[in-house]
């Protein structure tokens, strides 16, 4: 008897657009190709050490980061894949400061796409896992008074439609949510199809670990500091001290907080006065990851409420962030809003 093969990806969106009346195929579409995007840079990140893509370019990004040859060529691939899928009628990317408009030739769509296409990429010439972050909305302004508005990408993050991530790693796993679960599938290679592998992931309502860069608490305020402390501190009940664990890429620290429960914290610093509210970005990175840890039930928060009820300002905003499972986001939150006294 021949063993079924698991579930595709394919498969598995195609049955929720099914469950959904409404749909008309467009969203289908959209996820699909940039899934084959994915598995693009998927194979590029994985002979990475064999040809020499490897090292800087020289050039920095509009967030004045160093950008790696991988994070242009990501860039790139995304772009020029997603263009012409008809769907989109604008997109938004890390590496670029202003939005990109869907060339005239090609058809334009209802959908936004914001992506950060290769994350934790100061960690790509030292084989670490790496990965693209994305986030999907629908425009929310009438066809019938023209191109997109700005306002159609200032949405907050509670009005995606769609988020996940891809992770570069040990294996190329993608994880997704349309707001029905949050699955995970895993690349198998020889096949070049990604199978589900991780269904209905559940993060633990408190973890054991805590992830953050510590080398940086000479900038945090006292309430930060006490909130690291808090899960350094011992407590029977509560397990603690947690374990410590900080890849420095934030998808791979947060897929395995994800499976595992736990916290990522990337605090506001006072280590570059141009960037006091933290380094991640609250449009690529914050609420793509938000609506993936909701919907897995844990929380994200910016240490005053949660991250998907902000108002965004402007693209490339900056955010302090919180993320993880339930409860260790909460204290956090409860010690940063002041709710919590800092010896308390
Ligand atoms: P990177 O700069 O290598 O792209 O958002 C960028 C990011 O990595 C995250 O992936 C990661 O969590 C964080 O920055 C690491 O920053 P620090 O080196 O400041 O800890």
């Amino acid at each position: 008897m021949t063993k079924r093969v698991g579930i595709t990806i394919t498969e598995h969106i195609l049955t929720e657009q099914r469950e959904n009346p409404e749909a008309t195929g467009a969203f289908t579409h959209l996820l699909h190709e940039l899934i084959v995007a994915a598995k693009v840079i998927s194979r590029e990140v994985n002979k990475a050490g064999l040809v020499d893509i490897l090292g800087a370019t020289g050039d920095v990004n509009i967030q004045e980061e160093q950008v790696q040859k991988l994070d242009m060529f990501s860039n790139r691939v995304i772009i020029e894949r997603m263009q012409h899928v008809g769907q989109l009628c604008c997109m938004g990317s890390e590496e670029v400061a202003d939005l990109i408009d869907i060339p005239s030739q090609y058809p334009k769509g209802n959908y936004i796409l914001l992506f950060d296409p290769l994350d934790g990429s100061s960690n790509i010439d030292v084989n670490v896992s790496i990965g693209t972050i994305f986030g999907i909305y629908k425009r929310t302004s009438d066809w019938a008074d023209g191109d997109y508005l700005l306002s159609d990408v200032l949405q907050p993050g509670i009005k995606q439609v769609a988020a996940g991530y891809f992770i570069y790693g040990s294996s190329t796993i993608m994880v997704y949510t349309t707001g029905n679960g949050v699955h995970g599938f895993t690349l198998y290679p020889s096949v070049g199809e990604f199978l589900l592998s991780h269904k209905n992931i559940r993060i633990p309502e408190r973890g054991k670990i805590y992830s953050v860069n510590e080398g940086y608490s000479e900038y945090w305020d006292d309430k930060t500091k006490a909130v690291v402390n808090y899960f350094k501190t011992r407590d029977k009940e509560t397990s603690r001290p947690y374990s410590a664990r900080y890849v420095g890429s934030l998808v791979a620290d947060f897929h395995r907080n994800l499976l595992k429960g736990g916290i990522f914290m990337y605090p506001a610093d006072s280590k570059d006065p141009k960037k006091p509210t933290g380094k991640l970005r609250l449009m690529v990175e914050a609420n793509p990851l938000a609506m993936v840890v909701e919907h897995a039930g844990g929380y994200a928060s910016d240490g005053q409420g949660p991250v998907l009820e902000i108002e965004p300002q402007e693209l490339h905003q900056r955010i302090p962030l919180y993320i993880g499972s339930k409860k260790d986001v909460e204290i956090a939150e409860a010690f940063i809003s002041g709710k919590r006294p800092v010896d308390g």
